[in-house]
C-alpha cells in the first residue's frame, strides 16, 4: 500500500505461505527468517514491513510523496509515530491463527480465511516448529535464525491455544482501537488518523481493520455503534485507490484457494464440475427435442 501511495513502480511477487513457499531455499537466501514481506531493490534486500516502510521513506528517493515526514509540526509527527508503534506492535499472526482455534469468539470469517484455508494455516502452524528445526539443519546459513524462530513459535502457540491468553491479546487490540476512536473523534478536519494527510499510521490502521474484518472480528470491535468513527473510517479507506490495489480481489482468492488444495481435491472438483456441465447439456437436449 505504501508503494502505491508513493507511486513507486514495482513488480509484486506472491509467496504462497499455505504451501510453505516462504521456506524454499531461494526465499531463505533472501530472508533467513522465512517471512514475508521482503523488498528487493537492485542488490539490496530489505525484510520486515517496519524496515521496508522506513526504507521507502528515508532511503529510496526523498522527492516521493511522504508518509512519515508529512509536516513540520513535532506534535503531529509524534502522534503519527505513537499510532504507528501501537498498531505495528499488535501480533497479527497470533490474532489470525488464534481466531481459527477460538472460532466462537469471532463472527463470520471472510475470504481468504474460509474453511480450507483456515485448516491449512492451522495445521501448518501446529507442525511449524518441527518443520523449522528440520529446515534449520538443511539450511546452515539460516540455522540460528530458524532455531530461534522455532522457540518463539512454540511460545506463541502456547498463547494462542489458551483461550484466556488469547482473550488478553484481543483486549490489547480493544485498548488500541479505543485510542484510535478517540483520535478519530478529535480530528475535526480531515479524514485521516493523526492529521488531514494520509500517513503511515493510516496504512497501519487500514491493514489492521481489513485483517480484523476478514477474521470476522468487526462486530466485536466496531460495528453496530461500538466505534462509529472507526466504522466510517474503514468505509472511507476502502475507497482509496492504494487500498483497492493492495487488497486481493475475489479472482485472486479463488486462484489461491484452488492452487493451495491437494491435487486430488482439485481433480475431484474438476471432474464434478465437468459432470454437472454434461448433465445440464443432456437435460437441455431432452427439453429441446
Ligand atoms: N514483523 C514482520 C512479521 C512478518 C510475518 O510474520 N509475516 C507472516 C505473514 S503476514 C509470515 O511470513 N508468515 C509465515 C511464517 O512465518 O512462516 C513484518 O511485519 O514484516
Amino acid at each position: 500500500m505504501a508503494l502505491y501511495e508513493k507511486n513507486i513502480d514495482f513488480e509484486p511477487y506472491v509467496i504462497d505461505i499455505t504451501k510453505g513457499e516462504q521456506y524454499s531455499s531461494w526465499f531463505l537466501e533472501l530472508n533467513p527468517r522465512g517471512e514475508i514481506p521482503v523488498l528487493k531493490v537492485k542488490d539490496s534486500v530489505i525484510p520486515d514491513s517496519t524496515r521496508i516502510l522506513d526504507y521507502l521513506e528515508f532511503y529510496l528517493n526523498p522527492d516521493l510523496p511522504p508518509l512519515i515526514n508529512v509536516t513540520s509540526d513535532a506534535k503531529v509527527l509524534s502522534n503519527i509515530e505513537k499510532f504507528r508503534d501501537l498498531i505495528e506492535a499488535l501480533p497479527a499472526g497470533v490474532i489470525t491463527v488464534g481466531s481459527f482455534i477460538h472460532a466462537h469468539l469471532c463472527g463470520r470469517p471472510k475470504l481468504p480465511f474460509v474453511l480450507p484455508v483456515r485448516e491449512l494455516l492451522k495445521s501448518g502452524d501446529l507442525s511449524s516448529s518441527q518443520n523449522l528445526r528440520r529446515l534449520a539443519e538443511d539450511n546452515p546459513h539460516a540455522r540460528n535464525v530458524l532455531l530461534y524462530k522455532a522457540e518463539i513459535h512454540d511460545r506463541k502457540h502456547e498463547i494462542l491455544s489458551n483461550e484466556e491468553e488469547y482473550l488478553k491479546i484481543l483486549n490489547v487490540v480493544d485498548q488500541v482501537l479505543t485510542e484510535v476512536e478517540k483520535e478519530l473523534q478529535n480530528q475535526t478536519e480531515g479524514n485521516w488518523l493523526c492529521c488531514d494527510k494520509f500517513t503511515i499510521a493510516d496504512i497501519n490502521l487500514a491493514v489492521l481493520l481489513q485483517r480484523l474484518w476478514e477474521l470476522g472480528l468487526e462486530d466485536r470491535f466496531w460495528t453496530n455503534g461500538k466505534r462509529s468513527y472507526t466504522e466510517s473510517y474503514f468505509q472511507r479507506v476502502q475507497q482509496r485507490e492504494s487500498f483497492k490495489k493492495t487488497i486481493p480481489t475475489l479472482p485472486d482468492h479463488i486462484k489461491m484457494i484452488i492452487t493451495s488444495q491437494p491435487p486430488a481435491y482439485v481433480g475431484a472438483a474438476g471432474a464434478a464440475t465437468f459432470g454437472i456441465v454434461i448433465a445440464i447439456l443432456c437435460v437441455l437436449k431432452k427439453i429441446i427435442h
